[in-house]
């Protein structure tokens, strides 16, 4: 399998005045852009398997299996929302072939099962409910079909661009699309060459840029780990190998590779961390009991967006089509426990080494607003300072870099005040859209950070000192 990959390296279309620094390198396009801004997005495994038990069905499953008596997309919608994540992907197919719409290239949908006479179709509810709630609506439509008769032959390849081409012309928009890296056997161990151009072919025509995930982009990557964690340094660049269907000319590391990204990369090719609240994809009643709680959220959303990724968490809605009340109580306490630890900025003025220009000077990274931004000058190691009041302790550090110029800070520290000098209390690599630091508890009048290496001058658009008192760690 070859995956082919498109120039993404696109100028920023709000610059550059004699005022402003060039971007770097490869940057976000718009709809990269938003997708970070997002953060958050919600996963939702929805099919027979939620009736079967199974993670993976075996495509043979009877139509009849998929029947929610009391489905709820706009609880889901409102849920999520209420949580603050920014949209919903919902598995319109998973590797078992069932397909939650009428799919015109195949009968193992819902419009030939008995659950609503046939009419039943959950890609519209969940979209226009999404739609209602503000929020984006995004498709999982698994390449691998188990159920498909054709699957291994180039006519699959016809039939599965079908499929695609009825959902992305009819459940826009859309803000993400997902291809699924599972690839297995067909009849006979026939295994599929996908058609990569002719599927990201058909979602250009309906959607224009939306953000494609693969394992390897080229709209997002996974971050090499369904446990809920890019890696320390994070690079959004990238630069996909074209691999085999089965890895098997991949190196060894490949999983830390895809999680830690490529300094200097030629794509911007983001990566996704995709886990679930449950230890299944899909719900089922044994693991009711085992939903993460809202601490093990934190912790993962520190791992995740705290690392410049954006996480993908998987909440499956329960046989009846409504979240569970389980799921619910820990998204309630996550974002609770978020809204406390970042209600209030406790940087009160920032100051900086130098300036690229007037136009973005440092206190452009207290506003709220991530399109201002503070640019350093191109001479010595430019230094951020934070000042804070001395009676509030902190123990978080959030910085943001404006990424439409491109990603640049490999390496920063951390320092306070001491005695006459400094002392560096934390470190850090990679920044990208956000990178929270989890500091030692400390009280002080300031906050200095040294960018020590970037790949060109800062650009920082926000940063912040926090305090979690809860998970002080
Ligand atoms: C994997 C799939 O095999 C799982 O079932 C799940 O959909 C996960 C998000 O991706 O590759
Ligand atoms: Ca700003």
């Amino acid at each position: 399998m070859h995956f082919k990959y498109l120039p993404l390296v696109l100028l920023a279309a709000s610059c550059c005045g004699p005022q402003d620094p060039e971007p770097f390198g490869p940057v976000p396009t718009p709809q990269q852009l938003e997708w970070h801004k997002k953060e958050m997005n919600m996963f939702a495994h929805f099919g027979p398997n939620t009736y079967s038990g199974l993670e993976w069905g075996q495509g043979t499953e009877s139509n009849d299996l998929f029947a929610p008596d009391s489905l709820d997309c706009a609880q889901w919608a409102s849920v999520a929302k209420e949580a603050g994540f920014g949209g919903i992907i919902i598995t319109a197919k998973h590797h078992d072939g069932f397909s939650l719409w009428d799919n015109p290239s195949s009968d193992h949908s819902v419009a030939h099962s008995s659950w609503r006479d046939g009419k039943g179709d959950v890609l519209a509810e969940l979209s226009a409910a999404c739609k209602e709630a503000g929020i984006g609506f995004g498709v999982y439509l698994s390449p691998w079909d188990r159920n498909h008769p054709d699957y291994g032959t180039d006519r699959y390849n016809d039939a599965y661009a079908k499929s695609l081409e009825s959902v992305v012309s009819s459940y826009g928009p859309l803000f993400e699309v997902w291809f699924d890296g599972a690839c297995g056997e067909g009849p006979d161990g026939r295994k599929q060459v996908y058609d990569w151009d002719l599927f990201l072919g058909k979602v250009r025509e309906y959607q224009g840029g939306v953000v494609t995930f693969s394992n390897i982009g080229p709209g997002c990557r996974w971050v090499g780990n369904e446990e809920g964690h890019a890696g320390e340094t994070n690079w959004a660049t990238f630069t996909p190998e074209a691999h085999n269907a089965d890895r098997s000319n991949l190196p060894g590391d490949y999983e830390l590779y895809l999680g830690s990204g490529d300094e200097g990369g030629a794509y911007w090719i983001p990566a996704e961390v995709d886990v679930s609240i449950r230890p299944g994809w899909f719900w089922r009643a044994s693991e009711d009991d085992k939903v993460r709680t809202p601490e093990n959220l934190l912790d993962i959303y520190y791992k995740s967006v705290g690392r410049g990724a954006v996480l993908l968490l998987n909440v499956p809605p329960t046989a009846s089509g409504r979240f569970h009340s389980n799921d619910i109580a820990s998204l309630r306490g996550f974002r609770a426990a978020l809204d406390r630890i970042f209600a209030q900025n406790l940087a009160t003025a920032a100051v900086s080494s130098g300036n690229f220009s007037s136009a973005h000077k440092a206190d452009a990274v207290l506003d709220g607003n991530f399109d201002t931004y503070w640019a350093a000058g191109n001479d010595g190691v430019p230094m951020l300072t934070l000042k804070a009041d001395p009676s509030k302790p902190f123990n978080r550090l959030v910085l943001q870099e404006n990424i439409a110029l491109g990603q640049r800070v490999a390496e920063f520290a951390v320092d306070v005040p001491d005695g006459d000098g400094w002392k560096e209390i934390a470190c850090g690599t990679t920044i990208g859209y956000k990178r929270i630091l989890l500091l030692p508890e400390t009280v002080s009048s300031a906050v200095r950070v040294r960018f020590i290496r970037s790949l060109a001058a800062p650009v920082i658009s926000e940063a912040g000192l926090y305090l979690d008192e809860v998970s002080a760690r």
